[in-house]
C-alpha cells in the first residue's frame, strides 16, 4: 500500500523534482523525475529557466511506504549529442532491460529524444551515442500494451517546439495552426523490438469532441499542450495531458493507442506554479496520480516538487476530478 495520507506533501524535499513518470518494475514503484536546479534565469517562452542537467529515480520503501531518492541515473555530461535542457523523462522495460527516454536540445538547439539502457530499473543508464532517428519535441511517455507492443507518445508546444514540425523538417519559424484550425496533437509510434528506435513513423494523435469534431488550436481549455501520458483501464485507452497556459491536466478516451481520442474533461485542476505534469499508475490494485507543483519553492516555476494522490474512476469509466488544494 502506498502512503498518500500525508496531505499534499512532496515525496522528497532535499532536491527540487518535477515531471514524475511512475512505473511498477519488479513489484516495486519507481518514479523517474527531472531534477530542477536552484538557478536564477529569467523566465522566457523557450523555457530557458528549465535548465536541468540530470535525472533521478525515486523508489518507495516497502516497510515505511516513504519515498527515497535512489540518486542520479543519467547526467548530461555523459550524453554526447546534448547541449542543454534535460526535460521530462520516462522509462520502459523489455526482455530484461530497462530503457530511459529523455528529451533534450541537441548541439544545434533542436529538441530530440534520447534513449539510455540499464540492467536495473534504478540504473545507472548508459546513453546511446546519438538521439533516436526521426525524433523531435519533448515529453516522451512509454505505454506497454497488453499485446506486448510498446508505444512512445510525445510532444509539447512552444518551448517543446512541436509547432516547428508540421513537415518532416525542422522549421525554426513554424507557428502551428491558427486558432480556428484543428489543434496539434501529440505524436505516437510503436517502438522497435530493441526499444532503440521507432518501428513506424511518428504519427499525430487526433483529439475530438463528443460530436466527432477536432479540438481547435484556439480552445486553450481543452487542446493538447505538453506532457502526454497513456494508460489502459477496462479495455479503453486513456490519453491525459497538460493544457499549458490554462494549467490543467485533462483526458480523452479511445479504443486504440493511435487514436482518435474523445475529450472527456479535467482530471487535475491547476497546481501552484506554471507547469503541470503527471503520470498514472496501478500499484497493488489501486490507481495513483503522480504530479508536481511549485509549493516547495513558494511558487517558483522552475523549482518544483513531486507529489502523489489516489485516482478514482466513476462507474462509467470517467475519472474523478482532483483538486490539488483538497488532496
Ligand atoms: O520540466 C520541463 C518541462 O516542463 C517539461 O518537459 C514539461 O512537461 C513541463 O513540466
Amino acid at each position: 500500500m502506498l502512503n498518500v495520507s500525508k496531505r499534499n506533501e512532496p515525496l522528497v524535499k532535499h532536491i527540487y523534482t518535477a515531471d514524475p513518470s511512475a512505473h511498477v518494475f519488479e513489484d516495486k514503484l519507481y518514479i523517474y523525475v527531472s531534477h530542477d536546479l536552484e538557478i536564477s534565469v529569467p523566465n522566457n517562452l523557450d523555457g530557458d529557466h528549465y535548465a536541468m542537467e540530470d535525472y533521478h529515480v525515486l523508489t518507495m520503501d516497502d516497510r515505511s511506504a516513504e519515498f527515497v531518492d535512489d540518486g542520479e541515473i543519467l547526467h548530461m555530461k555523459d550524453v554526447p549529442w546534448v547541449s542543454k535542457q534535460m526535460w521530462a523523462p520516462d522509462a520502459g522495460f523489455r526482455n530484461g532491460k530497462y530503457y530511459l527516454y529523455f528529451p533534450a536540445r541537441d548541439l544545434s538547439g533542436v529538441f530530440r529524444i534520447g534513449v539510455a539502457t540499464a540492467d536495473s530499473p534504478a540504473g545507472p543508464f548508459t546513453p546511446e551515442a546519438d538521439y533516436m532517428e526521426e525524433s523531435f519535441s519533448i515529453d516522451p511517455a512509454v505505454f506497454n500494451d497488453d499485446d506486448d507492443e510498446v508505444y512512445l507518445i510525445l510532444g509539447g508546444l512552444r518551448g517543446g517546439q512541436l509547432e516547428k514540425w508540421s513537415t518532416d523538417t525542422y522549421m525554426p519559424d513554424g507557428t502551428g495552426p491558427a486558432p480556428h484550425e484543428p489543434a496539434l496533437g501529440p505524436r505516437v509510434a510503436k517502438l522497435s523490438k530493441d526499444m532503440l528506435s521507432f518501428q513506424d513513423k511518428l504519427m499525430e494523435i487526433s483529439i475530438i469532441d463528443t460530436e466527432g469534431r477536432p479540438i481547435l488550436a484556439g480552445d486553450e481549455e481543452r487542446r493538447f499542450f505538453e506532457g502526454p501520458w497513456m494508460h489502459k483501464y477496462e479495455g479503453k485507452y486513456y490519453l491525459s495531458y497538460s493544457t499549458g497556459n490554462t494549467h490543467k491536466i485533462v483526458y480523452a478516451i479511445g479504443d486504440n493507442p493511435l487514436g482518435p481520442f474523445t475529450f472527456q474533461g479535467t482530471l487535475l485542476t491547476p497546481v501552484i506554479g506554471w507547469t503541470t505534469h503527471h503520470s498514472i499508475v496501478n500499484f497493488r490494485d489501486k490507481w495513483y496520480l503522480f504530479y508536481h507543483d511549485s509549493s516547495l519553492s513558494d511558487g517558483v516555476s522552475h523549482k518544483r516538487c513531486v507529489k502523489v494522490t489516489e485516482l478514482k474512476y466513476n462507474a462509467d469509466g470517467t475519472l474523478r476530478m482532483i483538486d490539488p488544494n483538497l488532496v
